[in-house]
């Protein structure tokens, strides 16, 4: 039985289904969304009273997917309140950038009694959490001494600092000031990569030279369908979209979501669900393509102009016989044909509703299908994202007002000047997933592992032995394998010294030899900057002094950037307000339209207007004499020659293709663990921010979704506390028994804060206990939805 049949047998329809849990078919609110203005317009005004209520406008800079106006009510020095953007138009050209729930909840997290307080140097074994307080004095003094003692020892490629995304704004993050402070010093070892978009970002360009493949989110109102494929930004908000996608909605467009679960996107959008196993896609996909070619609903003149590899008579040089994509769909080489029927058996969807997906995609003139990130972040991930700009290239869409390539996706077409930086000297990366890997065994990784800035042959000068963490939990929380990764952690003789700075205790945190407070962005400035998907900047002002001890990270690694005889090349005289202000001044010369200071510290915000959308590859399609497209061949790559001259046809092909993960449907090791297990970006949370914000856990619990089917086999009801488990580790979780996640899988919002018990066991359903550290073939990225576990009742 197809998934789908066995969703439709065991579930309700979508009225009682929307009466059961509690929410309503009207448009959700989370993410702007929500119709009309619900606030009465006013002014905002740094100088403006309101009741003795000082309003000051700034940004959150936590990397949440959205880049919000936050009004902050000031009354005695202390935000009493927060609203947002209310601004009298709201209209396709210039939205309000309203905040979500968590944007709104933000005074639980600055006002958080348990914010870090003071500096404080570990006591107890690593990783066990017992510190004492020491002055700043002493903090920057031992971090001073061990950098030099490492540095000395090691040399700079031992110095790295952790992927972090707690300050994501413009200006002085730890993340980029350890970079210029480090760089200004030697060196250090670099990574590339990020855990959002690692597969995606690096499979895209080898379809159409770049990951820069998407349009304005305006251009959506043009479409006739619009394909949700694991995208889900009633949650994740990515930018503008659910204000565009609501519009594109009123316009007329159909909207359908391909996704394991029902998501909130699907309640307040779809017009249909098509429930997937996860990491089948490219079944789904494959046969798709088979309907599409074999019903000739294929556009071949586009193809023929514009693409490479589609067929036998489209291929690069030197390439044998039978690996065009269309050889491929039609079971040429291994006598298999794509069919509907046989993808239903892997991805669980039926023929019928195959077909019919792929034809109202190549009917629906023009189409967007838009792919989240949830996706590639699988082991199979480069073949997802790949997969969907065939899709688009063979239905014509690429170009077109309405369409969209696929792929990446990014986009931007306004931009603030940045603030510069130090080249580093040393010159070599990692993937930003692999840190751990350069710890344990560094001087073996090469070329083969992904790094980059080596020449042939040559391996890692040094393992990883200092590590500053600054507002990340992606030491120990958002990595993978949280009990592999806490051993590697432990052991002193390994890393030698880290050193954290973040707002809170977290379970990263407890790891630091050195544990600095840090403040938030409402103690400082910055300039906030939406990513790509909305034409506005927001200034990032400060409401607060510091709170108790906390500083900034730029606040902190000046002291240390003094000790170590480069404050004035590190800070160029200038303090983070300095910086917010010579940005605004520097993109006002680049741009006489943008805000002046005084506008910015005002209104908070500069928005961009555009009379007409920006189209992705408009050039390319419209005049493609004078515009190729920047791949080898300057056409858009179906088959990729510098995929095929890799040598590794399996694991990375050179058409995009299903192929089956060691932790999938089809994979043995479902006898021990028969359940996939896939994450999500979660409403409550942005990662693991927000865990501990006591309004978000009334917004939404922790828990696991679980089907209906699972659940009556293990016996489970609803808000039972289950036990997930795999050779990794196990988790302790209540579950939701739900139709909205298809049969086979379970879902476990990622980010929530790894709380083991005395038998290391995790209580809180931190999910990273049960994921892994091996990357993905292509990009060495992080495949964190890619999972088999078991559950039972406890
Ligand atoms: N609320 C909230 N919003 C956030 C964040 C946050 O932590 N919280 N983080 C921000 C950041 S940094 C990022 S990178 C983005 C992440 O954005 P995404 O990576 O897009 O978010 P996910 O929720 O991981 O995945 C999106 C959807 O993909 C589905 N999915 C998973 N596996 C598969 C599959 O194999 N096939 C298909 N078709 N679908 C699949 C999931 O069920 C989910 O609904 O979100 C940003 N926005
Ligand atoms: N299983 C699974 N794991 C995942 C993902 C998934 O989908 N599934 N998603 C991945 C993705 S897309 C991402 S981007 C990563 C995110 O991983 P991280 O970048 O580690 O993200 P956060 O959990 O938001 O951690 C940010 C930390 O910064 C702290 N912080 C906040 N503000 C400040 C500040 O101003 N200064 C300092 N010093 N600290 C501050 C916060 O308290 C928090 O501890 O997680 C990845 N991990
Ligand atoms: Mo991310």
């Amino acid at each position: 039985m197809s998934i789908f049949e066995k969703i439709k047998e065991s579930s309700v329809s979508r009225r009682t289904f929307l009466k059961w849990s509690g929410v309503s078919a009207t448009p959700i609110v989370f993410g702007g969304v929500a119709t009309k203005k619900y606030l009465k317009p006013k002014a905002v005004a740094a100088t403006q009273k309101d009741d003795e209520e000082t309003i000051i406008p700034t940004c959150g800079t936590t990397n949440c997917g959205g880049r919000c106006l936050i009004k902050t009510h000031v009354k005695d020095g202390k935000i009493v309140r927060i609203t947002t953007d209310d601004a009298e138009e709201d209209s396709l050209i210039c939205p309000q950038i309203r905040a979500c729930l968590r944007g709104r909840s933000y005074r639980k997290f600055v006002y958080n009694p348990n914010r870090l307080k003071y500096p404080m140097k570990r006591v107890g074994k690593r990783g066990e959490g017992k510190f004492e307080r020491i002055s700043w004095d002493e903090a920057i003094d031992t971090i001073y001494k061990e950098t030099k003692r490492i540095t000395d020892k090691y040399g700079p490629a031992s110095r790295y600092s952790t992927y972090a995304s707690g300050n994501w704004g413009g200006i002085a993050s730890g993340r980029t000031m350890f970079k210029k402070l480090m760089a200004l010093t030697g060196g250090y070892l670099g990574y590339h990569n990020t855990y959002s978009s690692a597969q995606t970002s690096n499979a895209t360009p080898y379809t159409y030279g770049t990951g820069a493949t998407g349009s304005s989110l305006d251009s959506l109102v043009n479409s006739k369908l619009i394909i949700l494929w694991g995208h889900n930004p009633a949650e994740t908000i990515f930018g503008t979209s659910n204000f565009y996608l609501k519009r594109a909605k009123e316009a007329g467009a159909k909207i359908y979501v391909v996704d394991p679960r029902y998501t909130n996107s699907g309640i307040g959008l779809a017009d249909e669900w098509f429930p997937i196993r996860p990491t089948t896609d490219n079944a789904l996909m494959d046969a798709m393509t088979y309907v599409i070619l074999t019903e000739k609903l294929h556009d071949k003149d586009f193809l023929d102009k514009y693409c490479i590899g589609h067929d036998e008579d489209h291929m690069p040089e030197n390439i044998p016989e039978g690996e065009s994509l269309e050889s491929y769909i039609l079971g040429k080489k291994d006598g298999i044909e794509k069919t509907p029927e046989w993808a239903e058996k892997i991805c669980g969807l039926p023929a019928n509703k195959i077909r019919q997906l792929a034809r109202d995609y190549a009917m629906a003139k023009p189409a967007a299908l838009l792919q989240g990130y949830g996706p590639q972040r699988h082991m199979n991930g480069e073949q997802i994202v790949r997969g969907a700009t065939v899709l688009a290239s063979l239905t014509g869409n690429v170009g077109k007002n309405g369409g969209w390539a696929s792929g990446q996706g990014g986009f931007s077409r306004t931009s603030v000047a940045s603030v510069p930086q130090v080249e580093n000297p040393l010159g070599i990366t990692i993937p930003c997933f692999l840190w751990t890997d350069a710890v344990t065994h560094g001087t073996e990784m090469s070329a083969d592992d992904g790094v980059r800035g080596l020449k042939d042959g040559e391996t890692l000068p040094s393992n990883i032995k200092l590590i500053f963490n600054l507002a990340g939990n992606a030491l120990l929380n958002q990595h993978g394998d949280i009990n592999e990764t806490a051993k590697i952690l432990e052991d002193e003789s390994l890393v030698e010294f880290i050193v954290v700075s973040d707002v809170f205790m977290t379970p990263s945190a407890k790891f630091a030899d050195i544990l600095l407070p840090s403040n938030t962005f409402f103690e400082r400035h910055d300039i906030g900057l939406p990513w790509g998907y909305g034409d506005y900047a927001i200034l990032s002002q400060k409401v607060s002094e510091n709170l108790y001890e906390s500083k900034s990270d730029y606040e902190w690694l000046t002291l240390l950037a003094e000790k170590m005889g480069v404050k004035d090349k590190f800070t160029e005289g200038k303090t983070e307000k300095d910086w917010a202000r010579w940005v605004v001044e520097e993109t006002k010369k680049q741009d006489p339209s943008f805000s002046t200071w005084e506008q910015m510290q005002k209104n908070g915000i500069h928005k961009w207007k555009f009379d007409k959308p920006t189209i992705g590859f408009e050039k390319q399609i419209n005049d493609p004499e004078n515009n190729p497209f920047p791949t080898p061949s300057g056409k858009i790559e179906i088959f990729s020659k510098d995929l095929w001259d890799m040598d590794n046809h399996e694991e990375i092909p050179a058409i995009p293709k299903h192929i089956a993960v060691g932790e999938g449907p089809e994979s043995e090791l479902t006898k021990k663990y028969p359940l996939q297990m896939i994450g999500w970006h979660y409403k409550r949370r942005c990662h693991s921010i927000h865990d501990n914000n006591p309004w978000m856990e009334e917004a939404g619990k922790q828990e696991m979704w679980v089907n209906e089917m699972d659940a009556q086999k293990r016996n489970l009801k609803d808000g039972d506390i289950a036990k997930v488990f795999n050779d990794r580790g196990v988790v302790q979780i209540p579950v939701k028994i739900t139709n909205k996640i298809v049969p086979g899988v379970v879902a476990i919002p990622q980010g929530a804060w790894y709380t083991p018990n005395k038998d290391g066991i995790d209580t809180r359903g931190s999910i990273n206990v049960l994921t892994t550290l091996k990357p993905s073939p292509l990009a060495k990225g992080n495949p964190q939805h890619t999972n088999l576990v078991e559950v039972e009742k406890i």
